[in-house]
């Protein structure tokens, strides 16, 4: 079965695609957390964090390298920003696909909830 955001990146399910190259595609999130909220997807699909393989260090390089310019494009740079990769249950991963949100627009708040 694809990933959700394998038929985004085929066209299959409408998204509103902000970037698009040959290794990776960004878009805006469905439930935006903030004025901007980017979801910055690698085409191919690696499940999560932990899947990523060694051979994948200049895809991963190239994400991140795709939200910077995403955020000097939102005009977001200056006031900053911020980058998350959740993993899995704990880190509250909920699409199988690693992604990298880009989050701004607005102060964020505490980067976490306190642990009791
Ligand atoms: P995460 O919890 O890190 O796996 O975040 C998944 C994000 O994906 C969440 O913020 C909501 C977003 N999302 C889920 N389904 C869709 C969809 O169909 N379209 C778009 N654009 N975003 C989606």
């Amino acid at each position: 079965m694809p990933t959700l955001f394998e038929r985004i990146i085929a066209g299959d399910l409408p998204a509103t695609i902000v970037h698009r190259d040959d290794r990776v595609t960004a878009f805006r999130d469905i439930q935006p957390r903030a004025p901007t909220h980017i979801l910055i997807v690698p085409n191919k699909p690696i499940p999560t964090a932990n899947d990523i393989a060694d051979s994948d260090e200049a895809l991963i390089g190239h994400l991140f390298t795709v939200a910077r310019d995403l955020a000097k494009r939102e005009g977001i740079a200056e006031d900053g920003y911020r980058l998350i990769i959740n993993c899995n249950q704990h880190g509250g991963q909920e699409v199988y696909h690693l992604h990298v949100h880009l989050l701004g627009g607005a102060p964020l708040g505490a980067m976490v909830a306190k642990h009791s």
